[in-house]
């Protein structure tokens, strides 16, 4: 039997469900290039600001066991570079790109978003509403009066396809809160879940220290820490949102937990802790396991299972 990894949403296809997570393996031209020539069925740039920065003081990334920390402080290149390399990327090869965007005010949103729309690039933008890191300014995501502004400012300036990148959330009617505001926008057509879960706390008893510097060691979390409650935002999202997809992100080590992503209802997953620690083999490896385990179970297409998770 053959397995079909195939994805086709927003008007595109992907080969394969997988890319990576905005923030790893994707800030520099050469990083991008990594993921553009690896198994990845689509490429995403890091978060980007109008102009460049260079982020907290390090140590800001530390991975334990079950995940990592960071505090990056949203370090990159500035928005021109991104679209840059958004002009020059062969689209025609049948990777999709995404552009992650995440002014420091709505004006640098809106003029980052407004330049992209007028540049008639075939890539999608992912307006980041949830960078955990940056000191004094809290997440976007969780001041839902913020959030419709930003999307009705976004939806009068931008008439393309377009996606946001949301915190986690812990509360069914903050699920219910988030779903009914960002349905009103029609051409938001995605949104990923989720971002680290910010302001976490990793702790060495053995140096009896924080792990990294900024913010004296708070940090956003991922990897295997946060994959219980990425699936709840992929499942509540996927049910609550009508007619957007749902891009899974968060704890995806194998094929295993991409697997629960897509049952959960996600259309495509993202890997961030596991690409930094592994490097874009690990694209590959999951695909492998992903393909593997849908033979064993009879799936011939992400659309067998996709979204049928059962409930007791
Ligand atoms: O750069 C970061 O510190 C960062 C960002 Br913008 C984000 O969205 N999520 C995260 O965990 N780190």
């Amino acid at each position: 039997m053959r397995v079909d990894l195939s994805v086709s949403w927003l008007g595109l296809t992907m080969a394969n469900p997988l890319y990576n997570a905005s923030g790893v393996m994707c800030r520099s031209v050469t990083e991008l290039e990594q993921v553009r020539h690896s198994a990845a069925g689509a490429v995403i740039s890091k978060s980007c600001t109008l102009q460049p920065r260079d982020g907290n003081p390090e140590p800001r990334y530390h991975a334990t066991a079950l995940g990592s920390i960071n505090s990056m402080g949203l370090p990159n290149a500035g928005y021109a570079y991104y679209r840059d390399y958004a002009r020059s990327y062969p689209y025609a090869q049948g990777k999709p790109l995404f552009l992650s965007i995440s002014g420091m005010t709505l004006e640098d949103n809106l003029s980052m978003l407004a330049d992209l729309a007028s540049s008639a690039l075939p890539c999608i933008p992912e307006v980041n509403l949830s960078c955990p890191n940056l000191p004094g300014k809290p997440q976007l995501g969780y001041d839902p009066d913020a959030c419709a502004i930003t999307l009705a400012e976004i939806s009068r300036i931008y008439s393309g396809p377009f996606g946001v990148k949301l915190p986690p959330y812990f509360d069914p009617v903050h699920f219910s809160q988030m779903a009914d505001l960002l349905n009103e926008f029609v051409g938001l057509r995605f949104v990923t879940c989720i971002n680290s879960i910010g302001n976490g706390l990793v702790i060495d008893p053995d140096t009896e220290s924080v792990v990294i510097k900024p913010k004296d060691g708070l940090g956003g979390l991922g990897g295997s820490y946060v994959l219980p409650t990425a699936l709840a935002n992929v499942r509540e999202f996927a049910r609550l949102l009508h007619g957007k997809h749902v891009v899974g992100c968060g704890g995806i080590n194998s094929g295993r937990e991409a697997f629960m992503h897509i049952l959960a209802g996600a259309t495509a997953v993202q890997i961030g802790t596991c690409l930094y620690e592994e490097g874009e083999g690990a694209f590959a490896r999951i695909l492998d396991e992903l393909r593997a385990l849908m033979l064993q179970k009879g799936y011939r297409c992400l659309d067998d299972f996709r979204g049928k998770l059962k409930t007791l």
